[in-house]
């Protein structure tokens, strides 16, 4: 298993409607992260800077960097991009971040 994180941008104002959205995942969208080998998987907000900070398990790369592609994926990232930064194909401009601890 390969720990990942990585940092997203929320739109000011937007966290209530951000965690309703979460709250209501796709159930079809659920099962696609987990088919794609994701485990423990959390997005955390700092309310001051609206920073998203993301943190989860993948048990294999290639099916994670496929994730992409998929119709699905492309689908959730056009609903969240009026309340996110994002890229102009949708997808959220996510920063890696670079682990510096970790206490299994
Ligand atoms: C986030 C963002 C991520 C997605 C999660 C479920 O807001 O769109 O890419 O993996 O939702």
């Amino acid at each position: 298993m390969k720990r990942i994180a990585f940092k997203m941008q929320l739109k000011p104002g937007c966290a209530d409607e951000y965690k309703k959205r979460h709250d209501a995942l796709w159930p079809e969208l659920r099962q696609l992260l987990k088919d794609s080998g994701i485990h423990h998987y959390g997005i955390y907000l700092d309310e001051q800077s609206h920073s998203l900070f993301a943190a989860l398990e993948i048990e294999d790369e290639s099916r994670y960097a496929a994730l992409p592609e998929h119709p699905l994926m492309q689908q959730w990232w056009a609903y969240m991009a009026d309340i996110m930064d994002t890229h102009p194909d949708h997808s959220p401009i996510s920063i890696p971040l670079k682990e510096m601890f970790y206490l299994e």
